[in-house]
């Protein structure tokens, strides 16, 4: 039986916060226990792991039947069609040092089709979201991307990987783009980066190697409100290689990173 994306928008929004308003208490609360993952700057603590367990657990008791699958682990089968994809906390290590860019995306697809999804920048209080057709909100109000329709003139997000070669070879593409673009920003969340392409103040962002839940709801809110979405050969976006930017600085974008 199939899901108004309305309600599974309006379900996303509700863990996104949640998931937020967890990470935000703990970080003001309490000792962080730090620990990493693929590498020794790749950090996760115990409240990347509350908030994925907060959204799991209300996914499990309203929609027992859909997948599930969390950067902190989770990965659980469904019989629906349905997909969640959970980011806890997006931009851990701005968490951990306290800096404002981190979020806690929540998004939902259906048969590979993404329906719906939300991310909360819970130091903010902004919560964006978006459902398909039915475009992109920041807490409630409609959000579109710039009008930027010159590289020269755009600022652009983007972020780089937990292997130190793989952001070496990623900061000599920023160094080939930098002479080419207003200014470069690297915020920290990809979801965030996204989100802030979606109300324009970002005009464009790139980034290689995400993971599913990094990009899977800011992608579809920057793409609700009006970015082009694609990899890096104007193909459909996809984690391995994303690019969301304003309509008038896709196409130079993409040229740009072809000739770094
Ligand atoms: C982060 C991304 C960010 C990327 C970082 C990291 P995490 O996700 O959102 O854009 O540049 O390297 O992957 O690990 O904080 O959830």
């Amino acid at each position: 039986m199939s899901t108004p994306p309305s309600e599974l928008r309006a379900l996303a929004e509700r863990l996104a916060r949640g998931a937020g308003e967890i990470a935000l208490a703990g970080r003001r609360t309490v000792e962080l226990d730090r620990a990493t993952k693929s590498s020794a700057t790749d950090l996760v603590t115990q409240f990347d792991r509350a908030a994925e367990e907060f959204v799991v657990s209300q996914l499990r008791s309203e929609r027992p039947n859909d997948a599930i699958v969390g950067e902190e682990g989770t990965s659980i089968a469904g019989t629906s069609g349905y997909e969640w994809f959970v980011d806890p906390i997006d931009g851990t290590t701005n968490y951990v040092y306290d800096q404002p860019a981190w979020s806690c995306s929540v998004a939902v697809a259906r048969d590979g089709e993404m329906l719906a999804g939300a991310v909360y920048a819970a130091p903010l209080d902004e919560l964006y979201s978006a459902s398909r057709h039915q475009g992109a909100t920041r807490n409630g109000a409609p959000i579109l991307v710039s009008g930027a329709d010159e590289l020269a003139q755009a600022l652009v997000g983007t972020g780089f990987g937990y292997d130190p070669d793989q952001r070496t070879a990623q900061a000599r593409v920023v160094a080939g783009l930098i002479g080419k673009v207003r200014d470069i920003r690297r915020l920290g969340s990809a979801a965030f980066d996204l989100c802030m392409v979606a109300c324009g103040r970002l005009d464009a962002y790139y980034e290689r190697d995400l993971n599913a839940w990094d990009a899977a709801a800011g992608e579809l809110i920057a793409r609700e409100a009006g970015a082009i979405t694609s990899d890096f050969g104007g193909g459909p976006a996809r984690p391995a290689q994303l690019v969301a930017a304003a309509p008038g600085v896709h196409a130079a974008l993409l040229a740009a990173l072809r000739s770094v």
